[in-house]
């Protein structure tokens, strides 16, 4: 395609993004963000989430839960504040207030990790794509509620980070996942350019589309195929929003580290790395 501008996928690159901290600078100057998530079922994809946009150097963290999965979450992530809310068959049951007060203190929110894929959420994420004034990164069964109607995405307010992994990606285009792994680079580009957003298509290759723009992740390994890998890089991705970085960089830094991090699990743990094991190596590489 001729119109593509930059194919950025050299050694390296990505960590030429990162900005130096001032000195006098505080958790404020870092990023407040939101994750909207977890469901009964699956309390541990907000923990993963929530962590490794710590250990990205988020300055401030809040989970926006159902309550009752507060107890297993605030034990695990006690650096992390929260906003509990009501439930309804195990999903979260938020009201349209709570989200503008969110939309309002935010400034990038990620939405869907462990939400469940229940079609009662679609209003959420309708409400949040169409008044969102901060960024969103929209990941798991975000995506899944969401490919219910894709057109949802073409009345955002702000700019929308799509996280899918192939299997996600089948569903919001209904292609197979066979033909979506064999034309991974045309498939990106052309969903960023029908819904206007950034799109993160997951997997051995990364590929970040956005307009003109693609990048092409050569770290992280087959070890990385475990439970909750993915939700670790949507906290990462929101994290570097958060701190400032625009969602493309983020996307290209977010997708790097968290390859280079899951690469130095592996080097420890083989194929036995656990998602837990990629959040403790994502510090050294957000350091200057
Ligand atoms: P198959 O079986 O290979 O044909 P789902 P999920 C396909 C939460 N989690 N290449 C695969 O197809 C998430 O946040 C919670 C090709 C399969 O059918 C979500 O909210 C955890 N195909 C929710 O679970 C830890 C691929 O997609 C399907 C593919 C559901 O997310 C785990 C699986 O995808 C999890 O993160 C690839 N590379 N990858 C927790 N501890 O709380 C996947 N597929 O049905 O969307 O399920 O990804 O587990
Ligand atoms: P998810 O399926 O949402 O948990 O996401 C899995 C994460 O692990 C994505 O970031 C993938 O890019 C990464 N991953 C999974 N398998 C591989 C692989 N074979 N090589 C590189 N990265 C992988
Ligand atoms: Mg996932």
């Amino acid at each position: 395609d001729e119109k593509i501008k930059a194919v950025t996928n050299y050694d390296k690159y990505p960590l030429s993004l990162l900005k130096k901290r001032g000195i006098d600078t505080n958790k404020s100057d870092y990023g407040r963000l939101f994750i909207i998530g977890g469901s009964f079922n699956m309390s541990g994809a907000v923990c993963l989430c929530a962590k490794a946009a710590l250990r990205t150097g988020s300055g401030l963290v809040s989970c926006v839960i159902p309550k009752g999965i507060a107890d297993r979450v605030g034990a695990l992530v006690p650096e992390a504040t929260y906003v509990l809310c009501e439930e309804k068959d195990g999903f979260i049951d938020i009201k349209k207030e709570q989200l503008d007060e969110i939309i309002q203190r935010a400034d990038v929110i990620a939405l869907g990790i462990g939400l469940g894929n229940s079609e009662k959420l679609i209003d959420m994420i309708e409400y949040l794509i169409e008044n969102s004034t901060k960024p969103l990164v929209i990941d798991a069964d975000g995506l899944n509620i969401l490919s219910r109607n894709n057109d949802i995405l073409k009345n955002a307010k702000s700019r929308i980070v799509i996280t899918p992994h192939p299997g996600e990606m089948a569903r919001l285009t209904g292609f197979s996942t066979n033909y979506i792994n064999e034309n991974r680079v045309k498939i990106a580009i052309d969903f960023s350019r029908e819904y206007n957003c950034i799109t993160l298509l997951k997997g051995s290759s990364t590929v970040v589309a956005f307009e003109d723009n693609i990048y092409i992740n050569t770290t992280g390994n087959p070890g990385m195929a475990t439970g909750g890998s993915g939700d670790v890089l949507t906290g990462i991705i929101a994290s570097f929003i958060g701190q400032g970085y625009t969602p493309y960089e983020a996307c290209i830094l977010g997708s790097y580290i968290h390859g280079r991090a899951g690469d130095d699990a592996y080097e420890t743990y083989g194929y036995g790395l656990t998602s837990k094991d990629i959040i403790k190596f994502i510090g050294k590489y957000v350091k200057l």
